[in-house]
């Protein structure tokens, strides 16, 4: 008999809805845990897994992971499998778009390697010449967008040929309309909207878990909750490769030095008066502040005199267990969202 293999749409603390690949007498889906085995190995299942089940009970709809496929790749925030691509929602007013904050969810999602979409959203709060500014900039940054509202017109379902047959991971910050777009895409499904609060800029992380939606034309969709500042990429040379400017200019010229930052450097290709070059500058100098600022081991360590069998006085690290024990896997992964962590609960 073949395995059972499906696809886990959510993580409800313990438990796993996963979309079998084939409906079985009508059945769909099914309620799984994860076998003890893959716990034992560590193994966490996420949104996005393509998984094989098995003791199935038909009956209650349940059934258990026994394995997990193989990953193309994973999202660690929110953790996601499989993605193919993100789509960017950025609102033109209500929140206004803003060049730093869609810099920063852009940066995040190029160091993906997954396909980006760029979308404007309230297209009916702005003027058309408001629309086409950004759509000009974004233009410029490298990038086509999609300009659209969900209250006037019927131009977000110009979106469906992009989305179909593929995993999309909506990502953007709060209030922007995610859920809203996510809720047209796929009429049939229950999400939560929200309102805007008046200090949206605070965040109201309405949509609180991971989801993916199954999409008309086949394909799912994830919502995601909103967040509003995301961090920069880890290193220099990460942060250089996620503009499309600088990949541009890279590939027609060639530094001086190969390992040019592209800020005074003599003999530079990427230097130059183009409109995120400034922003490039200062996430640059952020970067290296932080780098800079993280003390290197042996400068930090604490020492204490010993004396060795000769008599000697030696000096010998003196070493707290509990600052420089391995970080528990809740502490590495702090920076994800609830929605994670929940994961991460329900796994450890
Ligand atoms: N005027 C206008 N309002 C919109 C549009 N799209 C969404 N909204 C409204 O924007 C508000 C926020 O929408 P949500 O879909 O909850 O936003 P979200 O991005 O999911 O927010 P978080 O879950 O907090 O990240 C709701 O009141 C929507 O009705 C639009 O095209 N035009
Ligand atoms: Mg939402
Ligand atoms: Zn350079």
């Amino acid at each position: 008999m073949s395995d059972l293999v499906g696809l886990v749409r959510a993580v409800q603390a313990n438990y796993y809805r996963v979309r079998l690949r084939e409906s079985i007498n009508g059945i769909e889906e099914l309620l799984c845990v994860r076998r003890a085995r893959l716990k034992k190995m560590g193994q966490q299942v996420c949104v996005g897994d393509w998984v094989v089940v098995s003791h199935p009970d038909w009956q209650g709809h349940r059934g258990a992971i026994a394995e997990i496929l193989p990953r193309r790749n994973q999202l660690p925030r929110p953790a996601i499998a499989n993605v193919d691509q993100v789509l960017l929602l950025f609102a033109l007013a209500d929140p206004p778009a803003d060049a730093h904050q869609i810099t920063r969810f852009l940066l995040t999602a190029e160091g993906l390697n997954v396909e980006i979409h760029v979308v404007f959203t309230k297209a009916d709060l702005v003027s058309p010449q408001e629309q086409q500014q950004w759509r000009d900039r974004l233009h410029q940054w490298g990038y086509h967008c999609h300009v659209l509202s969900l209250t006037q017109g019927s131009d977000w379902q110009h979106l469906h040929p992009q989305l179909a047959d593929k995993i999309t991971v909506v990502c953007g910050p709060s209030g922007v309309g995610k859920s809203s777009l996510i809720r047209h895409l796929t009429p049939r499904e229950d999400i939560r909207v929200g309102a805007v609060s008046d200090h949206w800029h605070r965040g109201r992380h309405t949509t609180r878990h991971v989801e993916l939606f199954p999409l008309p034309a086949g394909g799912w969709i994830a919502d995601t909750p909103g967040f509003n500042q995301p961090e920069l990429p880890q290193d220099v040379q990460q942060l250089a490769v996620a503009f499309p400017e600088i990949r541009q200019r890279l590939s027609k010229g060639q530094c001086l030095f190969d390992n040019c930052r592209h800020d005074q450097e003599p003999g530079c290709c990427v230097r130059g008066d183009w409109e995120r070059y400034p922003l490039y500058i200062e996430y640059l100098h952020e970067l290296e502040t932080i780098a800079s600022s993280e003390p290197s081991l042996g400068k930090m360590l604490p020492v204490k005199a010993k004396s060795d069998r000769q008599g000697q006085q030696r000096l010998e690290p003196l070493l707290d267990p509990k600052k420089y024990r391995r970080r528990s896997r809740r502490q590495q992964h702090q920076h994800l969202n609830p929605m994670a962590e929940e994961v991460l609960d329900s796994e450890l």
